[in-house]
């Protein structure tokens, strides 16, 4: 056989490998020709099914978030919902060969199950759950954080469908010292070393026996999407979204409070006590965050938009509160001097986000902003302007607002 053609059988052979099926007519394939299956898929819309929308702040890792108005569904499809990645997405995952163990010194003894174990022997549960990064709006930090540059769109809300995190940890049986959960993940370090966990993140026990915190496996009745966790995640809604891992095949029982990557030293923490801008602040003196605070966002118009004078405007748009309830929500036209109230409704469960509306007069021709203020059940309301700052640039819950013009 020439060289030429021994060169192309084998690359022919990989090719083969590769698809896992023959190439029928490959011998015929032009030199140096790669099949369409094999090319690499960069463009991120099309790899991970989004609306080309959405906006991506970076790729290695992927990381991309929403717009305002992207968010407008009542239950957030795939397509409009962030990805946020600490490391690489698992390559090549088979479900069928798939198990979660539940191990840790709190753990009665560690056991495994697969994914048919955990869907035929506990009973299945579906939530609305409201996942929103700590760092969502940390792009308006100043001075500013360092990490992506969220504006408003690291926020979801779908249904998750899985079983209870409870159900599966008390089949296991936990000792009384049992104080934390730890998650681990099969995604990729960054620097591809196979002995660091780019996320192993957790809960208080009190979080991870609540009837909503599932290991989920599926969301809006389908498999969860690959970038969000196939074939199984984590998700304790409410709490800052990095608790929900994804990709998870491990949990740890833990006597003491959970110490995997990112969860020690500032990640995911916030000064305990309120600080200046710019202050340096001991890692001592950071805590963890838990649940989220109370925040809006208005989803309908568009900022930007452009309105007829007596028409009148029907805004829209989502409130949430982290482990409460949002009990009344509002909105300015005159930069938070006067504040009429919007209908808010009912979340669709415990820890969903509730939608809300109002229709607005406007009093003559010009620019507008509309600002959307969200109160808490304990009385706590959106900042008009950016709270506390922190080193990190979390929990930024500010009022959300558009800009509207009238003519
Ligand atoms: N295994 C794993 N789980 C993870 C992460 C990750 O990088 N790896 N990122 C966390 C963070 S910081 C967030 S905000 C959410 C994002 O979930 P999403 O990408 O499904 O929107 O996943 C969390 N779970
Ligand atoms: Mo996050």
């Amino acid at each position: 056989m020439k060289r030429r053609n021994f060169v192309k059988s084998t690359l022919l052979g990989s090719m083969t490998a590769a698809l896992g099926t023959d190439i029928v007519f490959g011998t015929l394939m032009p030199d140096g020709y790669t099949p369409l299956a094999l090319l690499q898929n960069t463009d991120p819309f099309q790899l991970f099914d989004k609306d080309p929308q959405m906006v991506v702040l970076n790729n290695k890792p992927w990381n991309i978030e929403a717009q305002a108005h992207l968010l407008d569904d009542n239950v957030t499809p795939n397509t409009r919902m962030f990805i946020r990645n600490n490391g690489i997405i698992p390559e090549r995952i088979d479900a069928s060969k798939w198990t979660l163990t539940i191990d840790g010194e709190s753990a009665k003894e560690p056991k495994t199950y697969t994914l048919v174990d955990l869907k035929t022997r506990f009973p299945q549960y579906t939530y609305q759950l409201t996942l929103e990064c700590g760092g969502n709006g940390r792009s308006e930090f100043d001075p500013p954080a360092k990490g992506n540059q969220w504006t408003v769109g690291a926020v979801s809300c779908a249904n998750w469908t899985g079983v209870r995190l409870r159900d599966v940890l008390e089949d296991v049986g936990f000792n009384k010292d049992a104080v934390y959960i730890g998650y681990h993940a099969t995604d990729i370090h960054l620097s591809r070393d196979p002995d660091k966990e780019p996320i192993s993140r957790g809960v208080p026990m009190a979080k991870a026996l609540q009837d909503e915190t599932l290991l989920a496996f599926r969301m809006n009745e389908k498999d969860i999407p690959m970038a969000h966790g196939y074939p199984l995640r984590l998700v304790a809604g409410g709490w800052p979204a990095s608790a929900s891992g994804k990709w998870v095949n491990r949990v740890s029982i833990r006597n003491k409070v959970h110490d995997g990557a990112k969860m020690t030293g500032t990640a995911y923490r916030v000064p305990c006590e309120s600080v200046a801008p710019g202050e340096k602040i001991k890692e001592e003196d950071f805590c963890i965050i838990e649940s989220m605070p109370v925040k809006s966002l208005i989803t309908y118009p568009k900022s930007g938009a452009t309105f007829p004078l007596g028409k009148k405007l029907q805004i829209r748009g989502h409130a949430w509160a982290g482990e409460l309830e949002v009990k009344k929500m509002e909105y300015s036209i005159d930069f938070g001097a006067t504040w009429k109230k919007c209908a808010v409704e009912r979340p669709a469960n415990r820890l969903a986000w509730q939608h809300f509306t109002a229709t607005i007069d406007f009093p003559k021709k010009g620019y507008y902003e509309v600002w959307a203020r969200a109160t808490d059940s304990e009385n706590t309301g959106q900042p008009m302007v950016l709270p506390g700052w922190n080193p990190k640039g979390y929990l930024n819950n500010a009022c959300h607002r558009i800009a509207v013009k009238v003519t």
